[in-house]
């Protein structure tokens, strides 16, 4: 077994069962192994990477705000924090911002808002705040918000979880109709489910789900964590059922994929519920987080990155939905946000991961069935179609039926 990856079981919580590969170098949408074998990235650190490895503009911002100020506190002001909000403020319509760090954080942030919006706006008598979630939902690690998973890999032995969180089916705008109460503060969910397996709703479900909420006074959050910042071939997803949220959560690619920013944005009215010291944290809103959060969004815009997502993002699909495999059940997603179901019969999407490792294509799977492929938005034509043809050629090699276990009827 290689010798760092021997080092790291010994010291590391094995809280996650990595492919066996050692990266050690990443530039643009290519990373390097430790024997200097080159991949395509292909997962984008779970599209933290949207800007490519290493971006020159933003490894540069970096450095500089690094050797300038770092980190400061929120006890002061800084020179950067103010033209972060500001633009992001911009690019996605809301009207403040509160500054963290990792996406959990920001989605506890939101959960925060929410309930205080209820008590102190909407009236909710104390202590009764409910917020739904959707079945199938990824937002994070922490106790209350693996309180609203319906994984129960994500939640056996972290109990007992907060009450007032609710979980029904995604996708129906009935079934939310049908659970919201008079205390109910928010509706939190992911306009395309990530973790879920890349499940992209119906069209026309989180535009039901915005006009149910406005006639009941509930807030639309949406977790953007994974599908905003371009990856669905909008800046943000909840754009392609033309819905601003009244609250949004951002993080991943904030960071530009070198430090972990991230943000919660709303209108004035529920943002005006935090009051000094009633919420913070250390690094939120950092000089230098701030610094790369603004060059990131400027490099979206600069480069194009939302609409290249939407081109490249069409002509990967298309050409993936003509793989004629018998492996695959279905590809799905939007923009650079795909996943390919894969039949378990046939193959698991592990195994197809492995494979395509092997062949120099890094991506992961998801829920046992689906290889998600989420590349860095300025991903070029010819990386694609390298790509396409290992997916094809990985799904050929696949293709003899496995061993079926012997029928077990009659007598043995
Ligand atoms: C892991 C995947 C998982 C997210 C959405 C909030 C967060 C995430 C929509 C929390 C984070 C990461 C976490 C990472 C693997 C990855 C992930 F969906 F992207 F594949 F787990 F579901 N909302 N997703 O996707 O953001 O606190 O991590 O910054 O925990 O294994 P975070």
């Amino acid at each position: 077994m290689n010798p760092t990856i021997e080092r790291e079981n010994r010291y590391s919580a094995h809280n996650y069962h990595p492919l066996p590969v050692v990266l050690v170098r990443g530039e643009a949408a290519y990373v390097w192994d430790d024997a200097g074998k080159r991949y395509l990235d292909m997962m984008s650190a779970y599209s933290a990477v949207s800007h490519g490895h290493a971006h020159p503009r933003l490894v540069g911002v970096l450095a500089e705000q690094a050797a300038r100020l770092g980190i400061a506190s929120r006890a002061f002001h800084s020179d950067r924090l103010a033209p972060f909000l500001e633009r992001a403020c911009e690019l996605t319509g809301q009207e403040s911002a509160l500054p963290m760090n990792t996406g959990a954080e920001a989605v506890e942030t939101a959960m925060k808002a929410a309930r205080k919006w209820a008590y102190d706006v909407k009236g909710v008598p104390a202590g009764r705040a409910e917020i739904i979630a959707a079945r199938g939902n990824f937002h994070g690690r922490t106790i209350a918000i693996v309180g609203m998973s319906s994984d129960p890999g994500y939640r056996e032995g972290f109990g007992p979880f907060p009450p007032g969180l609710a979980v029904i089916p995604y996708g129906d705008a009935r079934a939310l109709e049908a659970a919201i109460q008079p205390h109910t503060a928010a509706f939190l969910v992911e306009p395309i489910q990530g973790e879920g397996g890349i499940v992209v709703p119906p069209p026309g479900y989180l535009a039901a789900c915005a006009e149910i909420c406005r006639r009941h006074r509930v807030l639309l959050i949406c977790d953007e964590i994974q599908t905003g910042l371009g990856r669905t071939g909008k800046l943000l997803a909840a754009e392609h059922d033309s819905v601003k949220p009244d609250g949004l959560v951002l993080g991943k690619a904030l960071g530009g994929g070198l430090l972990p920013v991230s943000l919660f944005l709303a209108r004035r009215e529920v943002m005006d519920v935090f009051e000094p010291g009633n919420h913070g944290s250390t690094f939120g809103g950092n000089p230098l987080a701030a610094a790369v959060g603004l060059e990131a969004l400027n490099v979206i815009v600069d480069e194009r990155l939302v609409e290249r997502s939407a081109e490249s993002g069409r002509y990967f699909m298309t050409a993936l939905q003509r793989l004629d495999s018998p492996l695959i059940v279905e590809v799905r997603g939007k923009g650079l946000f795909i996943g390919i179901e894969i039949d378990p019969a046939r193959a698991s999407a592990r195994t197809v991961c492995e494979r395509l490792m092997d062949r120099g294509l890094l991506s992961k799977e998801t829920h046992k069935t689906v290889v998600r492929l989420a590349p860095p938005l300025a991903i070029g034509r010819e990386q694609l179609d390298w790509a396409i043809e290992q997916i094809r050629a990985t799904l050929a090699e696949l293709e003899e039926p496995r061993e079926r276990p012997a029928a077990t009827g009659g007598i043995r």
